[in-house]
């Protein structure tokens, strides 16, 4: 407030933070500048935490992140055009992944912008939003705050969730209100995302595809992280006496020790099973769009889909169940369901699934014990397996290629929400922004396991990690390569595709430029020894571990994915 305003007066600034604040929006994620920058500084001054990033993207996917983790939407600010598409990647990521936020983008003169006049960073920033989110709003009134603000939380958490753009027209928030005025023009939103109940129908017509299945499955995806509905889901696993097989954000509702987790024989559970309750997961390319080889013969099973969103429904196969609404009650409503009609658990299946998941667990437990040099994925993971094991509270964040896919089958999960990675678009560079965003918004450590070419995408932020003394511990799995770190060029010279980068970079060094930890790890030990020594401290840590440049695959598991050139190859 400027020392000449009167008291009674209130304006664009104050009101906007007020109006976030009256919706328990706590955090704000920003890269500062104008038109922003103050913004940023009266919200801080008003008791809001400001979370100050080297990049906008890596704002914006902390707060997607701090979206998934709170089902509130997790704001971002950005400065006008360059700084808003930083962001617009995040927003877009965001709304594939179904996260929460909100980008709020200061932009220049409304006047000059439409007349294409050539403003300071001008451009029509709400006609580039709109395609990237689920809804784009502009805010040209300081007196329409409350109720933009109220639509952006309403927009990005109800139904399906998503990003939401808020544009700010700098001039806006100099605009002056009487401050009774403007305390009563705010809107706190009343239950922002309401409980969708599935109707009755619906409900009888799993129960009667569940009757009928000899060898049914649950698949659990982020959707259902998300929803927070640990307790009921655990319930319907429990009584049901199903296989579950957890996507990779859904690992740790239930722990991947479970008896009933069916990760370790996720390619019988796939083929053999009859019928699949999909809940919060969506039937894309992650699951081979429920068609293929992997799902067995075509025609061998129903799917019954829990989603919010009725559209999701026959989006790649048919769906015999469609169970439109949250994934909470409509777990509920098949347990009440399940419970009258008196289903027993399909005991034979249930043992023929754990009698694969083990011997496929001792075969993977011996190849983690190896003690190669150099250290390959197999080693540093049963590291990282054994840290996680010892601290179940750790959040890990995780990325890469082979780091990923081999992360992910090894390393257990044991609480809802503490494993964060790449999500549906596969997208490299979300590391160091989940990193802050876990560790912000749950006070808790952070594990991050990062391909080295993952953490290239952001690896500026770990000043942002040191700046503000998070319990964040990285660990970059540096085989010197995109996938793989002795890449061959069948055209000649040097690999473009696998891009061998400078060997035995000492990322480690760059993390103690900031004050850091850095340690470089060369066997499984001195990476043992390490992690141990950074979870404990809780200070801000990075290990960079060397692994083996031959150890990797080419596009890590979905190599498949890659089309081929037959002209070449003729
Ligand atoms: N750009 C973005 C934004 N996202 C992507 N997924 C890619 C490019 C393509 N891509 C997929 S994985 C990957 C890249 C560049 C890097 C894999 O290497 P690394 O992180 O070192 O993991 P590794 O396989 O070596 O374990």
């Amino acid at each position: 407030r400027a020392e000449t305003a009167p008291e009674t007066l209130t304006d664009g600034f104050h009101l906007l933070i007020d109006a976030l604040k009256l919706n328990g929006i706590e955090t704000i994620y920003n890269v500062p500048g104008i038109p922003i920058t103050d913004l940023g500084r009266y919200a801080q001054a008003q008791g809001m935490r400001v979370i100050s990033f080297r990049h906008e993207q890596h704002a914006g996917y902390a707060a997607s992140v701090a979206g998934f983790l709170t089902k509130m939407p997790g704001v971002c600010m950005t400065v006008s055009a360059p700084g808003f598409l930083n962001g617009v990647t995040a927003l877009a990521n965001a709304t594939t992944n179904c996260w929460p936020m909100i980008l709020i983008s200061g932009s220049s003169e409304r006047e000059i912008v439409d007349l294409a006049q050539g403003d300071y960073e001008e451009m029509d920033q709400l006609a580039m939003a709109r395609p990237f989110c689920k809804a784009a709003y502009r805010l040209n009134y300081a007196q329409d705050i409350g109720i933009a603000v109220a639509r952006a939380i309403r927009s990005a958490v109800s139904g399906r969730p998503g990003g939401v753009y808020l544009d700010i027209p700098g001039a806006m928030l100099g605009q002056i209100m009487d401050g009774e005025e403007g305390k009563k023009s705010l809107v706190k939103v009343i239950d922002p995302a309401p409980r969708q109940t599935p109707s009755k129908e619906s409900v009888a017509r799993a129960v009667n595809v569940l009757k009928e299945a000899k060898r049914p499955l649950i698949v659990i995806g982020k959707g259902a992280a998300y929803d927070q509905s640990d307790d009921v889901i655990k319930e319907l696993v429990e009584k049901s006496g199903l296989p579950f097989l957890p996507m990779s954000m859904a690992k740790g509702i239930l722990p991947d020790t479970h008896p009933q987790c069916a990760a370790a024989a996720r390619s019988l559970v796939l083929k053999e099973s009859d019928a699949v309750i999909m809940m919060g997961a969506r039937i894309n390319w992650l699951l081979s769009h429920g068609k293929g080889m992997q799902w067995g013969e075509p025609g061998s099973k129903k799917f019954i889909q829990i989603d919010i969103d009725p559209e999701e429904m026959d989006s790649n196969v048919e769906i015999a169940a469609p169970l439109v609404g949250d994934v909470g009650s409509c777990a509920q409503a098949l347990i009440d369901a399940l419970e009258s009609e008196g289903i027993a658990p399909p005991k034979d299946w249930l043992d023929q699934v754990n009698t694969k998941a083990t011997a496929n667990m001792e075969k993977m437990a011996n190849k983690l014990q190896n003690n190669n040099d150099p250290m390959d994925y197999f080693a540093a993971l049963g590291v990282i397996k054994e840290a996680v094991n010892k601290r179940p509270e750790t959040i890990l964040v995780n990325e890469g290629a082979n780091t990923l896919d081999m992360c992910r089958s090894i390393v257990n999960i044991h609480k809802p929400r503490h494993r964060i990675d790449v999500g549906t678009w596969g997208v490299m560079g979300i590391g160091m922004g989940a990193a802050v965003a876990a560790a912000v918004e749950t006070g808790k450590q952070v594990l991050a396991v990062e391909g080295d070419s993952a953490f290239g995408f952001c690896g500026m932020e770990i000043e942002t990690i040191c700046r503000y003394k998070l319990p964040v511990c990285i660990v970059i799995f540096n085989n010197n390569g995109i996938y793989r770190g002795d890449g061959e060029n069948w055209g000649g010279g040097d690999d473009p595709a696998t891009t061998v980068f400078v060997e035995d970079s000492r990322y480690d060094m760059m993390m103690e430029a900031f004050g850091g930890v850095g340690v470089w790890a060369k066997n499984p030990d001195e990476l043992r020894q390490a992690i141990e020594e950074a979870l404990a401290s809780g200070k801000p840590t990075l290990i960079n571990a060397a692994i083996d440049p031959a150890a990797g695959k080419e596009s890590g598991n979905i190599g498949n994915l890659n089309p081929s050139s037959v002209v070449a190859q003729a």
